[in-house]
């Protein structure tokens, strides 16, 4: 059985997301934000973060991205993303590293701006800064949004639920709503989707 280690809002909920489309049973653990982590926990996540999947051989797998590209591989029937051979893969697989190699980074120097100076005065310059590169990433897939119901391939991926949840960290959601048209087209027919408004009621990424 999958194992997965998470925290409401945080970025298990595209995990989440992938393993109730599977419909793969798994084990529900949630880590409490602390700066003393768990020595066990910090094994399987040296940078003590979420989300974590443990598979069911024991070996376990951090980061977002490679947790749902593993996912979709493992399970193809349940077409969370274009497979090997078909010519969306290609933009599955480029949007994925985008967001988490780009936009996934940016949210987190907004919200873990400490970490990105070592100046004490210079938390806010590093969150002005974290805003206007994610402003930057979300205008890029949303030019790329245009004219398409999805991010990728004619039918919903995981790439299209990881970006909602990106987009809802943004820390002005009305202006990301009215800034990015296209974003917003896929995002309010996602928070229709009977499962984001499951997933949503425990991780709270969005009013309801
Ligand atoms: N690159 C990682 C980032 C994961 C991450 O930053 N998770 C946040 C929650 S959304 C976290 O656990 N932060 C706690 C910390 O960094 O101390 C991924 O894509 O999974």
């Amino acid at each position: 059985m999958y194992k997965l280690y998470t925290r409401p809002g945080s970025g298990g909920f595209v995990v989440e997301a992938a393993l109730a489309l599977i419909d793969a049973p798994f084990e529900h653990v949630d880590v409490a934000k602390t700066d003393r982590p768990d020595p066990a926990f910090l094994a399987i996540s040296p940078l003590n973060q979420v989300p974590v999947l443990t598979l069911p051989d024991g070996r376990s797998v951090t980061e977002s991205a490679a947790i749902c590209i593993l996912l979709a591989e493992r399970h193809p029937r349940a077409g969370l993303a274009p497979a090997a051979d078909e010519p969306a893969r290609a933009d599955f697989l480029r949007w994925m590293a985008f967001m988490s190699s780009m936009l996934y980074p940016a949210v987190l120097r907004l919200y873990y701006a400490h970490r990105y100076t070592a100046d004490a005065e210079g938390t806010k310059a590093v969150k002005t800064a974290a805003v206007a590169e994610m402003d930057r990433g979300f205008a890029i897939v949303d030019a790329a949004l245009r004219g398409r119901d999805w991010l990728v391939g004619d039918r919903m991926s995981l790439a299209d639920i990881y970006l909602v949840m990106l987009v809802a960290w943004h820390p002005d959601i009305d202006k990301a709503r009215a800034a990015w048209p296209d974003i917003e087209r896929l995002w309010a027919r996602l928070r229709e989707h009977p499962l984001m408004r499951t997933l949503n009621a425990s991780h709270e990424m969005w009013p309801a």
